[in-house]
């Protein structure tokens, strides 16, 4: 199942990268993407060894590409002892397994690599529970592809080997018995969260959201003085983690939640599994949107981040965006006039945003919708 990240022992895969450039998207846009799956593969644990970019007016409904660069790239692998090939975008499973018989190696796409690294990272309980169900939401249409262990993987009923059309059924059968299953173990799961934040206190919820590696976890840590290190890893954070911080020196406490960090294509499945958890998002009193500035295409991560942040229903007025990593800027460096600026890293600007998170909860506070807990209070909590 894991054709990008290899058993532990085993020496790391070397992955070749395909794009494709679509009318409309600019060269650099496709660049900038395949940089973006680079990462992903270097975090599931694979080595880079090539890349190729097609232009096309639409892609292939057999192969993606055009027959003739398969072909192309088919050389290259042999040349570059490439072991996987990754697709920046979504293929079917047809094309997945056409593209698998020309090649003679994994072929696996944009969404099945951050798949991996979900399943490498999740570590609760209810992490588990939604990376698998994510899995099988993303392989079930994709059944067309040898997937006679399956049933066998899952604890199932079918036999080894058979491709067959009985096989394929009993797969799908299987995948399916076991998705109702995980849907209701995470309704179950997603019961207790929310008897559990009935239950918690009143104390207002700052939920902090954006851009993998944008720095939430380094701020989350900040404001709650927390010691746990940040990693310089996608994804290193996919359970929302909760604890209390003070704005300011009155201590007027609130409750910070850590989340899980969003990234472009990210798998619709992913995100729906992942609902419960980012709950604590669109339940917050107020998002802190972070977004790392020092990153050379910041502005799309940022339209991405708002993008999710808006499907998920929350409101912009709800969104205090913070630009962070500022140390890494030249003082030089223009921005925009009334932005907050943080540095995560050193701590510069965090009064500032303190109470500019405390302004922002005051004001919601006296709009219909937030159902606030106390003001600053000289309560001496947190
Ligand atoms: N220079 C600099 N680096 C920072 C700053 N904030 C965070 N980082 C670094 O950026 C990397 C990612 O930080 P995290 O806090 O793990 O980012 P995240 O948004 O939680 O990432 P995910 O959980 O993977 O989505 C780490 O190497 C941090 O040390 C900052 O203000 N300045
Ligand atoms: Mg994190």
């Amino acid at each position: 199942m894991n054709a990008v990240a290899p058993a532990s022992r085993q020496p790391r895969r070397r992955a070749f990268l395909v794009g494709v450039a679509l009318p409309g998207q600019p060269a650099w846009s496709v660049e900038e993407h395949l940089e973006e799956l680079a990462s992903l593969a270097d975090t599931a644990g694979a080595e880079v060894v090539g890349r190729a970019v097609q232009a096309r007016k639409a892609p292939d409904p057999k192969l993606y590409i055009g027959a003739g660069k398969v072909g192309e790239i088919a050389a290259r692998l042999a040349e570059l002892r490439a072991d996987v090939v990754l697709f920046d975008d979504d293929l079917t499973g047809s094309q997945a397994k056409n593209l698998e018989e020309v090649l003679k190696v994994p072929v696996v796409d944009r969404s099945g690599v951050i798949l991996e690294i979900f399943e490498r990272r999740a570590r609760s309980r209810e992490a588990r529970t939604q990376v698998e169900l994510a899995r099988l939401s993303y392989e079930l249409p994709r059944l067309t592809r040898k997937w006679g262990h399956l049933s066998r993987q899952v604890g199932g009923i079918g036999v080894r080997g058979g491709e067959g059309e009985t096989q394929l059924e009993a797969d799908r059968r299987v995948l399916t018995r076991r998705i109702a299953r995980l849907r209701r173990d995470l309704q179950q799961i997603d019961r207790m969260r929310r008897n559990q934040r009935r239950g918690r206190s009143e104390l207002p919820v700052v939920a902090l959201a954006g851009y993998t590696n944008a720095g939430k976890s380094t701020l989350f840590n900040r404001l709650t003085r927390d010691g746990t290190l940040a990693e310089d890893r996608l994804f290193a954070t996919l359970d929302a983690r909760l604890r209390r911080g003070a704005l300011d020196a009155e201590r007027w406490p609130v409750l910070f939640a850590d989340t899980v960090g969003f990234i472009r294509k990210l798998p619709h499945d992913l995100v729906a599994s992942f609902r419960s958890t980012l709950d604590e998002v669109v339940e917050a009193d107020l998002v802190v949107h972070v977004v790392d500035r020092s990153h050379p295409r910041w502005e799309e991560q940022k339209r991405v981040a708002e993008e999710v942040l808006a499907s998920l229903g929350v409101e912009p007025e709800r969104v205090l965006v913070v630009f962070n990593k500022v140390d890494r800027l030249d003082a030089t460096e223009a921005f925009e006039p009334g932005a907050l600026r943080i540095s995560a890293a050193t701590g510069a600007g965090l009064d500032e945003l303190r109470q500019a998170i405390g302004g922002h909860l005051a004001r919601l506070r006296a709009a219909p919708r937030a159902p606030l807990g106390p003001l600053p209070a000289t309560s001496g909590i947190a």
